[in-house]
């Protein structure tokens, strides 16, 4: 874990309120809506994974951008989660009946936000303008930004065969076994990005999948550095609660990856980035002995109000550490 000199001298001069939140998908969308719920917009920014990102029938779709987008709206698909509430999917069905490539469904509604973005990009405005955009009309106060404003694409290596993010998640229904996550190695943050890091009081890590939703963000240079070097509490949330993923491909990834699928393999995946960890009162137990602050509560994000309560239990926390240094 962090060196403790090093931190404890840095908070004593970091007085700093603002909270950033590093984010992937669904998980991470309901954190993030928890947060915003509670911080107020000039408080909170979110910075989301774009390594899912992709080109399809022609249209720049950001999947985690778009399902915290929709979530903080309000009009996030309950059941799966991604994508917008009360969808029909008329053109993705003619699509299909005119034989173009129809494994990644893109409704009818949604497609509306990838027309848009598309034609933004298209126009030559960056990502991170595009999606203040989108979120300015769907009334979300609070700050998203995409992690880098060029395209940062995610590739699985499974078996000597290299798949696209989006093939090996949808198309092969996340089955083949994952030998190595392939993150770029050219990906620059933003300006925002920066500015957000730099004037952070706080970096809380959404329960999102370690290898394919917070990997990518924290391989983009510089941030994992910023975490490393500014004077930030770094908390994490454990995606993993009683030896399993809540959705997703997690677990079946660090079975793969040869880790033990546990909350306390989460944590020390993240290592020495970590000041705090969050894990699940199923796992009470788990991180006995392990060197980083711990707090153990219900983490399974059923409905909102559960949301709004692991927010706050790990604000609460997090401010402590902060407090305590
Ligand atoms: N996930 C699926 O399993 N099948 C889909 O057809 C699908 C379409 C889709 C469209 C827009 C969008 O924003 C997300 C979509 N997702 C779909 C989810 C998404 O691809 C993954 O959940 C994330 O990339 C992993 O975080």
């Amino acid at each position: 874990m962090k060196d403790e000199g090093r931190r404890q001298k840095s908070k004593i001069q970091n007085p700093k309120s603002q909270i950033v939140c590093l984010a992937g998908g669904v998980g991470g969308a309901k954190l993030a809506d928890g947060l915003a719920r509670i911080l107020p917009p000039q408080n909170l920014t979110i910075i989301v994974n774009t390594g899912d990102d992709f080109e399809h029938l022609g249209l720049t779709v950001c999947p985690d951008l778009d399902t915290v987008m929709y979530t903080l709206a309000g009009v996030a698909n309950p059941e799966t989660g991604w994508g917008r509430a009360g969808e029909s999917w008329v053109t993705m069905a003619e699509v299909s009946r005119l034989g173009g490539p129809d494994w990644f469904s893109l409704g009818d509604l949604d497609l509306a936000a990838h027309l848009t973005r598309t034609a933004m990009l298209r126009d030559g405005e960056p990502l991170t303008a595009v999606t203040r955009h989108l979120c300015q009309k769907l009334d979300i106060k609070h700050s998203l930004l995409p992690m880098c404003d060029r395209p940062a694409p995610t590739q699985i290596e499974s078996d000597g065969r290299i798949l696209p993010f989006q093939e090996w998640f949808v198309k092969e229904r996340w089955q083949p076994p994952v030998t190595k996550v392939i993150l770029p190695e050219d990906a620059r943050a933003t300006t925002a990005v920066i500015r957000a890091l730099e004037n952070a009081g706080l970096v809380i890590i959404a329960p999102s999948n370690p290898f394919v939703s917070i990997d990518p963000i924290l391989n983009v240079y510089p941030i994992r550095a910023m975490l490393m070097d500014l004077p930030q509490a770094v908390v994490a949330v454990s995606p993993i609660i009683g030896g399993q993923a809540v959705k997703g491909p997690a677990a079946k990834m660090m079975q793969e990856m040869g880790l033990p699928v546990s909350a306390r393999a989460a944590a020390e995946h993240y290592g020495e980035l970590l000041d705090g960890f969050v894990f699940d009162v199923q796992d009470a137990g788990q991180l006995d002995g392990a060197n980083v602050a711990q707090l153990s509560v219900d983490t399974w994000m059923r409905a909102q109000e559960d949301r709004v309560r692991l927010a706050q239990d790990v604000l609460t926390f997090a401010r402590s550490l902060a407090v305590a240094t």
